[in-house]
């Protein structure tokens, strides 16, 4: 018995819990209802008289010793439970999480497009890196067109001749044109690239929507009429639209459209230059070089296009200064917009 009681005191002296599990299982083991000890003691009776102090002794520091490393172990890992426990409140609310927003340019680009897609327009995506026959060529640029110039245009270097960095999306619409039977109606949304030094005013890259709309008797009243149906769903009921006369090689006749300055009420402020209004897209009919160009009849068919800045509309919209905000992802600036869409 003596011996058996010298076993268990040097596994109890080397008993270490990991684990309030850990420390239940040696509970049971030793000092439980029917453990080890409760076994001793009822053994004890059996012990020869003359050894019973002894034997008594053993058993007595062995349930003190036990108990002892019991309840070392229990303050420990009840230590750990309860600064557990502070941080496990299951009753406590969920802590938010921060839901992110969407980028303004995704905003706007997201209105235009769902406001002409109301009247039928459709959105094309095309290539970024272009060859000069979509982005100049059949648009009807001359050889000698200044756009083309290295300071205006990224061109790529390239075995396959001119190859760059589309300056507008209107590529996207000579590809369209080359592979549709009229009637076409659509819009071509997209990131657009120009060697320019980069500013509050200027960016090497911005984003542009462009629309084209080409059947049989399109006229410049349904231009007019169908930019006056978006100016107003954009702006407001009240707006009003101007159209002036330009020139793009693309489109002719051409025509620069404003909207009335809804800062003043066309009254003349600072946004507005004091004119009452604000420059926000250019727009004409197609030019029959450009219709012939894609492989469409230009005797039967005809169309109108306009363009315009995502970043401008966005500027104009949320009054905002720098055109460089956009691309600088600064959270600050980000974050304004949660509540936008
Ligand atoms: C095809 C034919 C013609 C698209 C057009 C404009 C006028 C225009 C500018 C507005 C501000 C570009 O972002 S901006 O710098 N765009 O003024 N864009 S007409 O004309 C087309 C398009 C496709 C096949």
């Amino acid at each position: 018995m003596q011996e058996k009681i010298k076993v268990l005191l040097s596994e109890v002296e080397e008993f270490k819990a990991e684990s309030k599990e850990q420390l239940e299982e040696f509970r049971i083991k030793l000092l439980g209802s029917k453990g080890k000890i409760k076994d001793l003691f009822a053994d004890f009776k059996n012990v020869p008289n003359e050894e019973k102090k002894e034997v008594g002794q053993l058993i007595n520091n062995l349930k003190v010793k036990t108990q002892a490393k019991f309840d070392e172990f229990k303050s420990s890992l009840a230590g750990e439970d309860s600064s557990l426990a502070l941080d496990l409140d299951l009753s406590r609310t969920a802590t938010p999480v921060e839901l992110g927003s969407r980028h303004p340019i995704s905003i706007v680009r997201n209105e235009i497009i769902d406001i002409f897609s109301r009247i039928g327009f459709t959105v094309s995506e095309g290539p970024e890196i272009e060859d000069d026959w979509h982005n100049f060529s059949a648009l009807n640029f001359p050889p000698e067109h200044p756009a083309r110039d290295m300071q205006d245009t990224f061109f790529v270097e390239s075995e396959e001749g001119d190859i760059a960095l589309r300056t507008h999306t209107s590529s996207v619409q000579v590809r369209i044109m080359e592979n549709t039977k009229p009637p076409i109606r659509t819009l071509s949304p997209g990131r657009v690239y120009r060697n320019e030094a980069i500013s509050a005013r200027a960016h090497c890259f911005f984003h542009q929507v462009e629309g084209l709309y080409i059947a049989e008797s399109v006229s410049f009243a349904d231009l007019k009429q169908t930019l006056m149906y978006f100016a107003k769903e954009m702006f407001g009921e009240e707006t009003k639209i101007r159209l002036r006369p330009s020139y793009f090689p693309f489109t002719e006749p051409s025509a620069e459209m404003d909207v009335s300055c809804s800062v003043c009420n066309s009254k003349g402020c600072n946004v507005c230059k004091y004119t009452g209004y604000l420059e926000i897209m250019g727009c004409g009919m197609v030019d029959p070089n450009v219709l012939e160009n894609c492989g469409i009849n230009s005797k039967k068919y005809t169309g109108f296009a306009f363009g315009m800045g995502v970043e401008r509309i966005a500027m104009l919209k949320y009054k905002i200064n720098d055109l460089r905000l956009f691309s600088e992802n600064d959270v600050r600036f980000l974050e304004q917009f949660k509540s936008a869409f």
